[in-house]
């Protein structure tokens, strides 16, 4: 076969497997919903989801929640947390439910995971499914522009960094999360653009999965591009219930291929 050249600018990770169970005929992926407290919309158009789809099997992947601070959190009787872990447990019961960490839910651990009676999805993960082989990420890893943030993943991603912001007390903890976001918000008001997946890491990714489509969110740049012959990124739609049209949408992989499910608002 002729691949096109493509520099190696990323080490390309290991790669997870999960072959689909041949029961399955529809899966969902969603990703970047930003669940937050303040955003009661996008909370109710997530439950009315969950209790209403069809799939076999659901995989987020990534940016569920807004922020997630420690899963000490969910033990907080009213708390946010609790209640999102409260959604995904009654969700769990009717199908399997696969998580992946995004950039803002990292922190995402072992206590939530099994409190919620979900799965853990490593980044990346390939997902075999009909005699295919789907690439599947956040895809905050791809964008290698975003030099800055990079930076910031390795180290927060490493024991040392996240047993230390553990330690503090949660409720301190609350305080540098919402610090952290008015950063980032600030960042977004001043128009400063983000960096997109980088093309040629992408191509390598699947070539050494040995995969045609990858499929991620992180960007929310919902589009379908093909990088190379055969090969295709496809990009999720983050969620916001209260955006004129709403964006809320799923994508849908059944034996006809993919398909992106608009979702009514509630
Ligand atoms: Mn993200």
């Amino acid at each position: 076969m002729n691949h096109p050249a493509s520099p190696v600018t990323t080490t390309v990770p290991r790669f997870e497997e999960l072959v689909a169970p041949s029961h399955w005929r529809t899966v969902d992926f969603i990703s970047d919903l930003h669940l937050q407290a303040s955003e009661p919309a996008t909370v109710a158009a997530f439950q009315q989801y969950l209790e209403g789809t069809t799939a076999d099997a659901l995989f987020i992947l990534g940016d569920l929640f807004e922020v997630w601070v420690g899963d000490d959190a969910m033990s907080e009787p009213s708390s946010f947390e609790a209640r999102g872990c409260a959604l995904l447990r009654a969700a769990a019961q009717r199908l399997p439910v696969y998580f992946m960490h995004g950039n803002r839910d990292f922190l995402a651990g072992p206590a939530f995971l099994a409190g919620c009676g979900i799965t853990g999805l490593a980044d990346p993960t390939v997902l075999v499914f009909g005699g295919q082989r789907y690439v599947l990420s956040h895809g905050d890893l791809l964008c290698l522009d975003d030099v800055d943030y990079q930076r910031f993943r390795l180290q927060a991603r490493s024991a040392a960094w996240q047993q230390q912001f553990l330690t503090q007390p949660l409720a301190t903890r609350r305080v540098q999360a919402r610090g952290i976001r008015q950063e980032s918000e600030a960042r977004k008001q001043s128009g400063a653009t983000y960096a997109d997946v980088d093309s040629p890491a992408a191509i390598a990714w699947m070539q050494a999965a040995g995969a045609h489509t990858l499929i991620h969110g992180h960007t929310h740049r919902p589009a379908d591009h093909v990088l190379a012959a055969g090969l295709q990124r496809v990009v999720l739609s983050d969620w916001d219930a209260a955006a004129l049209p709403p964006r809320l949408e799923t994508l849908r992989l059944s034996s006809a291929g993919l398909e992106r499910l608009p979702l009514a608002p509630k």
